[in-house]
């Protein structure tokens, strides 16, 4: 079971009215700042968050009970002005458990009321993360023939790409920086990575290494994803022919 916890601005789109015209960069400022707090309070507590169009979080949130997040929202509710609700769901896919953390806000399944938290919990039991991180081959090559502008539109058409392919898997892909992406994934996901990898090259010519780690909580998953992708990239770098999945369990 994976869950997942959504945090959202509350109100935000009226609010950020308020501000008046001049206040694209404020929003910039407090986006960002959540963002940090956000990122420090759950990895804290062994979850990962990836942020969604910026304004809304999505934190693979296993193992984490109501009490936790009531004590992060206290936390939150301090550091800013405006609040935030979050929705909680967990279902067997990653797809599955953006589903029904959106039903329980939508249909006010109110797990806490005070602190704006809705949806389903499940908790400490049955807890299984897979966690891709995926990674362009030698984008440093293409740096020499393209400007960065360029690399952008590349880098943001794969993430197109790679986010419609395993969403038809029931998996959710965030773009991390860089050349980085890390998808939520399932066994579904897993067991395409090859064909994925394999049409991106044929088509786009882009190469890509993709390291899986699956572990109880969203960080292990995500360090041991990061490490099976490092495991690549020593592979390649002693001179072996590299493979293009790696995978990591604990
Ligand atoms: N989010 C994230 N970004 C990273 C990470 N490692 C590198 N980056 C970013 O990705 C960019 C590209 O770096 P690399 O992927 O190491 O460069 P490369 O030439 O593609 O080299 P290889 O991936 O080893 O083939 C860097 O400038 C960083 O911005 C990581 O673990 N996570
Ligand atoms: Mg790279």
């Amino acid at each position: 079971m994976i869950q997942l916890s959504i945090l959202k601005i509350t109100g935000y789109g009226p609010w950020t009215l308020t501000l008046g015209s001049d206040r694209e960069h404020e929003l910039q400022m407090l986006q960002a700042s959540l963002y940090k707090e956000i990122q420090k309070l759950f990895s804290e507590k062994n979850c990962i968050v990836f942020l969604n169009r910026s304004d809304e979080f999505f934190v693979v949130s296993n193992g984490l009970v109501l009490e936790d997040h009531i004590e992060i929202q206290k936390t939150l509710e301090k550091l800013f002005d405006i609040r935030l609700t979050i929705s909680i769901g967990y279902g067997s896919s990653p797809f599955e458990a953006n589903l029904k953390a959106y039903e329980g806000k939508k249909n006010k399944i109110v797990l806490n009321a005070e602190h704006n938290i809705f949806g389903f919990i499940n908790g400490e039991s049955d807890s299984k993360v897979s966690i891709m991180h995926f990674d362009v081959n030698d984008l440093t090559s293409s740096r020499r023939i393209n400007s960065p502008y360029e690399i952008s539109a590349i880098i943001f058409e794969l993430y197109s790409k790679m986010l419609k392919f395993f969403l038809e898997k029931n998996s959710l892909a965030f773009f991390m920086g860089g050349d980085n992406f890390m998808i939520i994934s399932n066994d579904e996901a897993k067991k395409s990575v090859h064909s994925f990898i394999g049409m991106i090259k044929n088509n786009d010519k882009i190469s890509l290494n993709c390291g899986i780690g699956n572990a109880r909580t969203g960080r292990e998953a995500v360090k041991l994803a990061t490490k099976s992708l490092d495991t690549i990239r020593e592979i390649r770098d002693s001179g072996k022919e590299k493979p293009e999945v790696y995978e990591l369990s604990c």
